[in-house]
């Protein structure tokens, strides 16, 4: 089995422009796991800690310290190097070490030791001997925390092509509608500017409803049927809205305030109104009942938690038990080590929760969470449209299409 012989780690930048870490991990001399930590801007409240005080160079310290402790460990032992970064950091949220750096050591290492074994990450993540391409969902329209004042409070209104039955078919029609978007928007209002929004969905000043109005004759223009060839998702982390003081989620932008009744009849509404396939962060990131009265009135929506769940499995055990969610969001850096995030997903999976993995709004141009994803058995994977952070996860999994062990689309 391959074994690590050196470790080292640098600071880089995000595609916001923000620092983060990378990571080297070369096994048996020559194979290199390199991987660049993504983060967030909508971030959970129970998420694990991207960097201690804030601060990636903390993290490169700590690393350069200790980078002999992995020296000699087979690089495809997951929980050795889990085991190895929980003897720097036994916190519950990696505060002391960082999120980004479990990340970046964790995924570095196993892609490593794939290389070293010739095979597929993807391959390397599962003993399963038949695996499917989760469906990318990414964004079309983008507000909230990913997008300037004017824009809709919710964060992303995403486009699924749901009947497609290859993975080129599946990217190109997110592609096709994301165009097409653009020209109605250009039409209602000429001034647009073609603003992007953090994950590449545009960002056009309009209102939620309007927003979602306009990504469904996008659709329709192109001839889809709502519901058929494609679907339409929105994450509407409502965390963000959400204001504990007063009790009520403020949408600012719109002018409007809900409380948590309002709330809940405000996204019915919506995933009635535009037959939404995805539901993410309907209520805020504690309301574990109220999104169970929309996962119970929704059960063909996949209702769908991401700061409700934050990738931790003692969370996602909470949420099942009040059959909070249908589906959550696997992010790697919410849980810290990919050891973490593969225990969540087991645990979705013996559940029948459905998984989305899930890129960060800062990313990376890497590439392995198409991996995790189809690793996971994830039902989609959520990395954006366009932009080349983005784009580097569906290339990749066009890369792979056509590889024997994958055999279609994973059917929600
Ligand atoms: C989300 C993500 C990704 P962020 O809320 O789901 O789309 O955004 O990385 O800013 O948390
Ligand atoms: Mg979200």
């Amino acid at each position: 089995m391959p074994k690590i012989t050196s470790v080292e780690g640098r600071i880089l930048f995000n595609s916001r422009g923000s620092k983060t870490i990378e990571v080297d991990i070369v096994s048996d001399n020559r194979f290199l796991g390199r991987v660049c930590s993504p983060s967030g801007a909508s971030v959970g409240k129970y998420e694990a800690v991207s960097f201690p005080n804030e601060n990636p160079e903390d993290s490169l310290k700590i690393l350069k310290q200790n980078s002999q402790k992995f020296i000699g460990l087979e690089s495809s032992d997951l929980k050795a190097i889990h085991d190895t970064l929980r003897s720097l950091d036994n916190s519950n949220n990696y505060s002391i070490i960082g999120g980004s750096l479990a990340f970046a050591v964790t995924i570095a290492s196993m892609e490593s030791a794939s290389k070293a074994l010739e095979q597929p990450l993807f391959k390397t993540l599962s003993t399963d001997s038949e695996f499917k391409f989760p469906i990318p969902i990414g964004n079309i329209l983008g507000g909230g925390a990913h997008a300037g004042p004017g824009t809709p409070d919710i964060q992303e209104i995403l486009i699924c092509a749901t009947g497609a039955k290859t993975i080129e078919d599946a990217i190109e029609t997110n592609l096709a509608v994301h165009k097409e978007l653009r020209k109605v928007l250009q039409k209602q209002d000429p001034s647009f500017t073609n603003g992007r929004g953090d994950e590449g969905g545009w960002a056009p000043k309009l209102e939620n409803l309007k927003a979602l109005e306009v990504s469904a004759k996008a659709c329709e223009n192109l001839g889809f049927t709502l519901g058929k060839e494609v679907a339409l998702g929105v994450d509407f982390a409502s965390s963000t809205q959400w204001n504990e003081g007063k009790g009520k989620y403020l949408y600012d932008r719109a002018g409007f305030e809900n409380s948590t009744g309002e709330q809940i009849d405000f996204a019915a509404d919506i995933i009635d109104k535009f037959k939404l396939i995805y539901a993410e962060d309907a209520v805020h990131e504690e309301a574990f009942e109220d999104m169970a009265e929309l996962a119970a009135k929704f059960p063909n929506t996949l209702v769908t938690g991401d700061d409700l769940t934050v990738t931790s499995k003692d969370i996602l055990t909470k949420a099942i038990k009040v059959k909070a969610c249908n589906a959550a969001i696997l992010k790697v850096n919410q849980a810290g080590s990919l050891y973490d995030a593969l225990e969540f997903a087991n645990v979705a999976n013996q559940n029948n929760v459905k998984l989305i993995t899930s890129h960060r709004s800062g990313e990376s141009t890497d590439s392995q969470i198409s991996h995790i994803g189809i690793a996971t058995g994830s039902k989609m994977l959520k990395v954006g449209v366009v932009g080349g952070e983005r784009i580097a996860k569906l290339n990749e999994l066009l890369r792979l299409s056509g590889h024997d062990f994958i055999c279609g689309m994973a059917e929600i």
